[in-house]
């Protein structure tokens, strides 16, 4: 409740509407995605990471709190996660099969990472792949198990699931795309973090690798991709069309 867009628990309710499900049967995976997406930061802002002081416009919990604090805040969000997941609303089979979507989508998180921190990316991706497997990983792997979840708490058909698995997979290499840009742009009273440390980090982002308007016709074209995908589906997609729309043009 501190002031963080919610976009991922987002996500998913509007996901599990679009399949033909109710905001309330989505709650327990939309706060546990929102729980992995707080662990990531708080243990991102660490000085061992990223060392960020500011972040939703307040101290970083490492500042607030000390390292140590910090360190284990972010385990215990790991953990709740995982058993928000294990709710009574769901049958056993619903529980495993979100249980497997957030766990895979969270070690690929750590891998994306791990490849933003230190590097080891498989030698034979050029300059742009190398770039896309990045922010597939480290943002757009929880994004897309948000849309998944979403949909499989709503009880999606494999043709529904698949269409939101396609939109959310569009959706999230087009946020940290959008990220990017805003980290480019955005000044921190407005952003509510530290902006311009990428190209101070020397790190990999789309603006940096293929430019800046490149940049925004990639966003603009994985728009266009989420929104054929929620084409597919049978059920009135329009208030997640609109989040997508949003997200596009979010300016923090
Ligand atoms: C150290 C074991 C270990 C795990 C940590 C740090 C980490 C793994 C992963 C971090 C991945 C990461 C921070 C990706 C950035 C994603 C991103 C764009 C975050 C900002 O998301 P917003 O804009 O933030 O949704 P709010 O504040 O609105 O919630």
């Amino acid at each position: 409740m501190n002031g963080g867009k919610r976009v991922r628990p987002a996500l998913t309710l509007l996901c599990c509407e679009a399949v033909g499900g109710s905001r309330k049967q989505a709650m327990p995976a939309a706060i546990a995605v929102e729980f992995i997406h707080c662990f990531s930061l708080v243990h991102d802002d660490l000085p061992a990471i990223d060392d960020d002081d500011l972040r939703r416009g307040k101290p970083t919990l490492h500042i607030k709190v000390g390292e140590a604090m910090a360190v284990l805040a972010g385990d215990l969000l790991l953990s709740v996660a995982f058993s928000q997941l294990i709710s009574e609303q769901y049958s056993t089979a619903q529980q495993a099969t979100l249980t497997k979507i957030l766990a895979n989508a969270t070690s690929d998180m750590v891998i994306g990472q791990v490849y933003d921190t230190i590097g080891g990316l498989p030698k034979q991706l050029d300059k742009h792949q190398q770039l896309e497997e990045i922010h597939r990983n480290k943002t757009g792997a929880l994004i897309q198990s948000a849309c998944e979840m979403g949909a499989i708490c709503g009880g999606a058909s494999k043709d529904a699931l698949n269409a939101i698995s396609t939109f959310g997979r569009a959706n999230g290499l087009m946020f940290q795309i959008v990220d990017d840009l805003i980290d480019l742009h955005g000044s921190p009273e407005h952003v509510g973090k530290a902006t311009g440390k990428d190209e101070e980090a020397g790190k990999t982002t789309y603006p940096g690798t293929i430019g800046v308007e490149a940049s925004k016709l990639a966003v603009q074209e994985l728009q266009k991709q989420a929104k054929s995908a929620l084409d597919l589906l049978e059920n009135d997609a329009e208030t997640l069309l609109s989040f997508n729309l949003w997200m596009a043009h979010r300016t923090r």
